[in-house]
């Protein structure tokens, strides 16, 4: 009997690989945490990926136009000065082949293969409370027993597949961007469909419309986006960026989103109408996510976030030609910044092209799907390849599909039934020494990824250096202090005007069915850094440490 069917029930002894530490994923979090446990506290640590390679998010997400929106120069380890100094970027954003070729060398310079299993991917994980074991298997049967499970798997690895009926009768290709396949797809002279306007559909459509015949969007919600002026960076800047690596670390350590520039200490409506024009052009001329650090209120004040919100919809109607087009894409219902907002390259400029069309599916909402396209309220739209840039079932997804079991057989998914509940986004009542690296109720997607993953890994590093300096057999979070770290994490978002984007996944809102509640952390890393440094200094403050 499979472990799915008896989830209560601890499997049956089958001979295991005896660990200290298991770590789940190999992208910037498994790497660093496999390095940390392995090299510096000399524990005996696998990890278990399932893609062919390291990468994690960016092995998967292949899709054209593949592309981080942070700048390279702060997406990248800073643990070590050698790195830094030896790894050159070749553009202001990495690209996903680019980021691609970084981790690996990451994964060689520090010899971390010999410690990774690849293709591998967990189906179950149970803590057994006599042994104080984690006992881990893998789709293939392979069975693993360790001290500490470290959950490494990303934020955004659940591919979300809308529900359409009848997609199974395309006769079409159809692909997910986050499950891209390695071969690439050849759109030349075909008709392609393009579900989804976050920053993936936003990064898509552009590369998708050069070689397709004819490309269709649909669009659900209409979304804001700032042009990223992606370019190759110049040998002064590289020099720059290696002299100036601790001053650019202490601006990331500094700033709430983890990103090497700071926001402005000013508010927006202190600016006269002209003055907020100009720094806005100005921001807008540079690109980026910077511009939403034009002001330090445009995510706490309503009134100051109106006035980016509507210099980026004059953006769009003055770029957009066709104006009942460029309509339907300014027709925006959210606060700027409340979704996490993209950055493109040429993508509304994309909509002035002859072979691209905007279908409008939040009027005429999709039916189904036909063998030969899509179909809407309205009309048949005729196509030869789909595309669904729809995002993922975020932040929870990755960790509820493993299918965890902590003391007395708890499912997580019965656990967190009705939305995530963990201890500063590291620890989870009821699973002693199971870890969750940038786990829901931290910043994780709030922040500049490399800055918060760096963060977590030291903190559970630190923690378990700890527990077995002092002979610790067991940690896990007070119930309460748990339940008291939720409310925390709703006030911060409550604060801001994040949850005002209804459908957003930081709330869970873009999956059928899934609780709608404020996963990440929005209260700052700086904030949040310090928090995790103060439960430290009060002897793990909320924990149970028991031997
Ligand atoms: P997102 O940001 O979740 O965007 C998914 C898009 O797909 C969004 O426009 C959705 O519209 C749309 N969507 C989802 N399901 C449907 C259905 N059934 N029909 C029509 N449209 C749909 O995912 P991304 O991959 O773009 O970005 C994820 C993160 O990666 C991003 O935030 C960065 O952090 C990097 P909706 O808004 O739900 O109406």
């Amino acid at each position: 009997m499979s472990d799915h069917a008896t989830p209560t029930l601890a499997p049956v002894a089958a001979p295991a690989t005896e660990l200290d530490a298991l770590i789940v994923g190999a992208g910037f979090s498994g790497l660093y945490q496999l390095l940390s446990l392995r090299d510096r506290l000399g524990l005996s640590v696998q990890v278990l990926e399932a893609g062919d390679g390291v990468g994690g998010t960016w092995y998967w997400n292949r899709y054209p136009g593949a592309r981080c929106d942070s700048e390279s120069h702060s997406y990248m380890f800073y643990f070590s000065e050698e790195l830094l100094q030896e790894w050159e970027w070749s553009e202001r954003y990495p690209g996903q082949a680019e980021i691609m070729r970084y981790l690996n060398h990451v994964a060689d310079r520090f010899d971390l293969r010999r410690s990774i299993r690849f293709g591998t991917r967990v189906s179950a994980a149970h803590y057994d409370d006599a042994a104080n074991r984690w006992r881990v298997t893998t789709e293939s049967g392979q069975v693993w027993s360790a001290r500490y499970l470290i959950t490494a798997v990303g934020c955004l690895s659940t591919a979300n597949v809308p529900d359409i009926a009848g997609l199974n009768d395309f006769k079409g290709d159809w692909y997910h961007t986050g499950q891209w396949p390695h071969e690439g797809v050849d759109f030349t002279g075909k008709r392609v469909g393009l579900v989804g306007t976050g920053s993936t559909g936003i990064q898509a459509a552009p590369v998708i419309a050069e070689t397709a015949a004819h490309l269709t969007v649909f669009q659900r919600t209409a979304n804001y986006s700032m042009p990223a002026h992606n370019a190759p960076l110049t040998d002064e800047f590289k020099r720059y960026m290696k002299a100036h690596t601790a001053e650019i670390r202490g601006v990331m350590h500094s700033s709430p989103n983890g990103h090497s520039f700071s926001i402005r200490p000013r508010l927006a409506l202190d600016s006269s109408p002209e003055e907020r024009q100009a720094l806005y052009e100005a921001a807008w001329r540079k690109g980026g996510l910077e511009f939403r650090a034009t002001f330090q209120d445009l995510l706490v004040s309503k009134a100051a976030n109106d006035t980016a919100a509507e210099f980026i919809r004059a953006k769009i109607r003055s770029i957009v030609k066709d104006p009942a087009t460029a309509a339907v894409l300014s027709d925006i219902d959210h606060p700027f910044a409340a979704k996490r907002p993209p950055i493109d390259t040429h993508y509304f400029e994309t909509y002035n092209r002859d072979n691209v069309t905007l279908v409008d599916v939040r009027a005429a909402p999709i039916v189904c799907a036909t063998p030969e396209g899509i179909r809407t309220t309205e009309r048949d739209y005729p196509l030869d390849i789909l595309v669904f840039a729809t995002g993922f079932d975020a932040m929870t997804g990755p960790l509820m599909k493993m299918n965890i079991h902590g003391r007395d057989g708890l499912a997580l998914n019965e656990a967190w039934h009705a939305g995530p509940r963990s201890y500063l986004g590291l620890q989870v009542a009821g699973f002693p020494n199971l870890f969750t690296i940038t786990g829901p109720g931290s910043p994780s997607v709030l922040c500049n990824m490399p800055v918060a993953i760096e963060q977590h890994v030291d903190w559970i590093t630190d923690c378990i250096a700890h527990l077995r300096e002092n002979g610790i057999e067991r940690i896990e979070p007070r119930p309460e202090a748990a339940d008291q770290w939720v409310d925390k994490v709703n006030e911060a978002a409550n604060a801001t005007l994040l949850p005002q984007a209804s459908h957003s996944w930081y709330l869970g809102a873009n999956v059928p069915g899934k609780p709608r509640v404020f996963m990440p952390y929005a209260g700052g890393m700086p904030r949040y850094r310090a928090i995790c440094n103060e439960v430290v200094a009060k002897g793990y403050e909320g924990f149970v440490l028991s031997r």
